[in-house]
């Protein structure tokens, strides 16, 4: 059946849970969505049966201070209702926020898509695929904090013409672990320890490292835990990754292997871990808000899809197994083609119903996507689909609006608790004659799912290939290509993490890990954990053939070459008293949200403030609700009442200290200047560590200072730049501010 033909059966499409919105322009799901809204705006209240309310306040009793009556049917069925509101949280993963969006295919690299795989969604550069997103946190609960240290869910559900196909990544390219078997295993240990259910979503405990010391296969994806990556400053600045090698079929059936990627438009960016600890006190939310604020700004989250492919004859060329979830494909080895781009721009109406109810699955394919034998992908084909049935409650979640696809769904499943659907057929069985033999298979050439004949050949055996044996490689690797400040977060989030476990062989056995990855690292992380480094004999394990192909750096894996070339979406806070430099404050606010940042006004109460020749200046935050911790920089106009006022504002000068000591960018002007010196930050350190110096402005490591204010121009374009840098790690003395 051509593309033609599906929108005519669509269009005649009798199935009542199938109106045929398979027109894919990005909207179908949301007309999809349409047939389940509810608004009350200007409607009665009534009962689920649709009997007006007259009473909601008072239950139905005998008196006005008598029993309440069992014949109180309103009542009783919002009491019951309420008493059921809940589900079971997803095992893993069960912190999440969700985002509605599109995926659109470049064209330029159309032609090479045909040539890669038969998936209509990845053919036509016009068709823009809607897209359900959800971000997650994997080990804390439902209500845990977003900033905790831990890889990120990255899971995409694509609403093809084809069918769903969803992409159930993360945010780190590699696991813990190389068979499925062992899943139960490392998240009980990385869970909260099951007599004190504590701590809430972190590792830093004795079961966790415990299981990752005894499992060096766990040391590649411990090293990326310990890292920056876990940490995200935005689920819009973070990678997303496949972590398996799939298949990509074409038309033909010739088949390669294929590693997929996200690469965010606004660059790969981190918290600083003090930064992560204090959000998850003052604002849990941070990850969602920030997501969702950013929507309804219209700053869109945007990713490009990114495809590693690799032909079936080079299936052996590199040194370690493509079926195995430890390793990456460097970048420097294959690169990554960017083929489309992803654009989130709507943000859910109901958590519940769309972003808790969403149900992804591995084996949500499309023809031209298939499996490998990844032991670890092979056993989450089998788990997504039984987690479902005890977290929405039966086999029919895939009629719930937020999962359905917009493909029409025809076959002989019947019944089955919560049942939407009304099957008009007599015969739910095939063969059948007396429906005309309906629903008929569709072959290859009509769209029908072809499973890759792939020739397998073996003994059945409850084993680890040699192939896979090879622990540390891929870990020193990622250690090596890491920047100076990089691998200090590194270490330091191993000595936090180390310095929270209580037994010493587990601190032992770990800095015996870290040895075998790298002798500095070792030592560096050894000397907080009250653990000397042994000495050390061979790394365990089985080395792969001489002659494959690897690298000893792979500069792709740091962020430190990320996109710094906007300020788009970056929050600014500005410090300001009454008495502020008027004039300066509203041209950097207003030059900056031309940028695209957004910029809040900060002072002590809400409401507004005097500028110095007495304008009068909104106050966007009140001092008490926010903290640096919330924003990418700092500016501090001139003003001398207003800087005198912050001077003798503890909270003022912590903000400006502490947003130093996370590397964010701080300007100042005029007067500005002084609260940087109170805190003694170096606004003129010694001449080698001045970044620039010209007009009077001073900029070194993102601190942008101007005492005069008739340069403003060029001063804003300085602190702009250092904004767009992100974090300036390698500031003096940062250890040495109080905050
Ligand atoms: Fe998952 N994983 N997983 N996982 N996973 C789930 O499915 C599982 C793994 C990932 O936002 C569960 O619906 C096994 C790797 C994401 O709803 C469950 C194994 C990767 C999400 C499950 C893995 C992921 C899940 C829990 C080892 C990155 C959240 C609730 C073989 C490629 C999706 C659910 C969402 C969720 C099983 C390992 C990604 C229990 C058995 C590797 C993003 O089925």
């Amino acid at each position: 059946m051509t593309e033609h033909d599906q929108h005519k059966m669509t269009e005649h499409d009798q199935n009542p849970t199938n109106t045929g919105y398979i027109s894919v322009d990005g909207q179908s799901k949301q007309q999809d969505l349409d047939r389940n809204r509810e608004d009350p705006a200007g409607q009665y209240l009534t009962s689920n049966q649709g009997l007006r309310i007259s009473h909601t306040d008072d239950s139905l009793k005998a008196g006005d201070r008598g029993p309440t009556l069992l014949e109180d049917f309103h009542f009783r069925e919002k009491i019951m209702h309420f008493d059921h509101e809940r589900i079971p949280e997803r095992v893993v993963h069960a912190r999440g926020a969700g985002a509605h969006g599109y995926f659109q295919v470049y064209e330029s690299a159309a032609p090479q898509l045909k040539e890669y795989t038969r998936a209509a969604f990845l053919q036509d550069p016009t068709v823009k695929t809607p897209v359900f997103v959800r971000f997650s946190t994997v080990s804390g609960s439902r209500g845990s904090a977003d900033t905790v240290r831990d890889v990120r869910g990255f899971a995409v559900k694509f609403y093809t013409t084809e069918g769903n196909f969803d992409f159930v990544g993360n945010n780190i390219p590699v696991f813990f672990i190389q068979d499925a078997i062992k899943f139960p295993d490392i998240i009980h240990a990385l869970k909260p320890e099951p007599n004190s259910e504590m701590p809430q979503a972190s590792t830093a405990h004795d079961t966790a490292w415990d299981i990752i010391s005894l499992l060096p296969e766990s040391m590649h994806m411990a090293m990326w835990v310990l890292s920056d990556r876990a940490i995200p400053r935005s689920f819009r600045m973070m990678e997303g990754f496949g972590v398996h090698t799939f298949r990509l079929v074409n038309e033909q059936g010739k088949a390669r292997f294929v590693k997929f990627h996200w690469k965010p438009v606004l660059g790969v960016h981190s918290l600083a871990w003090d930064e992560a600890q204090k959000l998850a006190g003052k604002d849990p939310d941070w990850l969602r808000r920030d997501m969702w604020e950013a929507i309804e700004q219209g700053q869109y989250p945007e990713y490009e899809l990114g495809i590693q492919v690799v032909e079936e004859s080079d299936e052996f060329a590199f040194a370690f197994d493509l079926l195995d979830s430890t390793k990456i494909i460097p970048e420097e080895l294959v690169p990554v083609q960017r083929i489309g781009k992803m654009t989130l721009n709507r943000n859910p109406e109901n958590f519940f119903a769309e972003t808790e109810q969403v149900a992804f699955h591995l084996g949500h394919v499309v023809p031209g996507i298939d499996f490998t034998d990844d032991p670890l992908l092979q056993g989450r084909l089998f788990s997504y689909l039984d987690t479902q049935l005890s977290r929405l409650g039966g086999p029919n979640f895939a009629e719930i609006p937020i999962n359905r696809p917009l493909a029409p769904v025809h076959n002989n499943q019947r019944d089955g608790f919560h049942q939407h659907m009304v099957n008009r057929s007599r015969t739910s069985y095939y063969p059948n004659s007396l429906g005309m033999g309906c629903p008929v298979l569709a072959p290859g050439s009509e769209g029908g799912y072809v499973h890759y004949p792939e020739k397998v050949n073996g003994q059945k055996i409850a084993a680890r290939s040699e192939s896979f044996k090879e622990y540390f490689s891929q870990a020193t690797l990622f250690w090596k290509s890491l920047s100076e400040a990089e691998q200090a977060h590194l270490v330091a989030a191993g000595q936090f993490e180390l310095g929270k476990v209580e037994s010493l062989q587990v601190r032992e056995r770990m800095i015996s890990l870290f040895d075998f990855i790298d002798h500095d690292l070792a030592v560096r992380v050894a000397v907080a954990v009250g653990v000397s480094v042994p000495a050390q004999s061979e790394r365990p394990g089985t080395l792969p053939p001489k002659h494959r192909r690897t690298v000893a750096t792979s500069p792709s894996l740091s962020m430190e070459n990320t996109a710094k070339d906007s300020i788009k979406s970056r929050r600014v806070a500005i410090l300001a008293a009454d008495g502020v430099d008027a004039a300066t404050l509203l041209n950097v606010k207003s030059t900056l949200i031309e940028q695209g940042a957004v910029v809040h006004v900060i002072a002590k109460g809400l409401g507004t403030i005097a500028g110095a020749d007495n304008q009068v200046i909104p106050v966007d935050k009140s001092a008490a609700t926010v903290g640096s911790i919330m924003y990418d920089a700092v500016f501090i106009p001139g003003g001398r009442a207003s800087v005198s006022a912050l001077l003798r504002l503890g909270d003022a000068r912590h903000f400006v200290a502490e947003a130093y000591k996370h590397g964010k960018a701080i300007g100042a002007t005029g007067e500005g200047a002084e609260l940087l010196q109170s805190i003694e930050i170096p606004t003129r350190p010694a001449s080698d560590q001045v970044k620039s110096e010209s007009g009077g402005i001073i900029n070194s490591y993102g601190i942008v200072t101007s005492p005069m204010i008739a340069n403003l121009a060029p001063f804003i374009t300085q602190f702009a730049e250092a904004i767009a840098q992100h974090r300036h790690w390698l500031r003096p003395q940062m250890e040495e501010v109080p905050a």
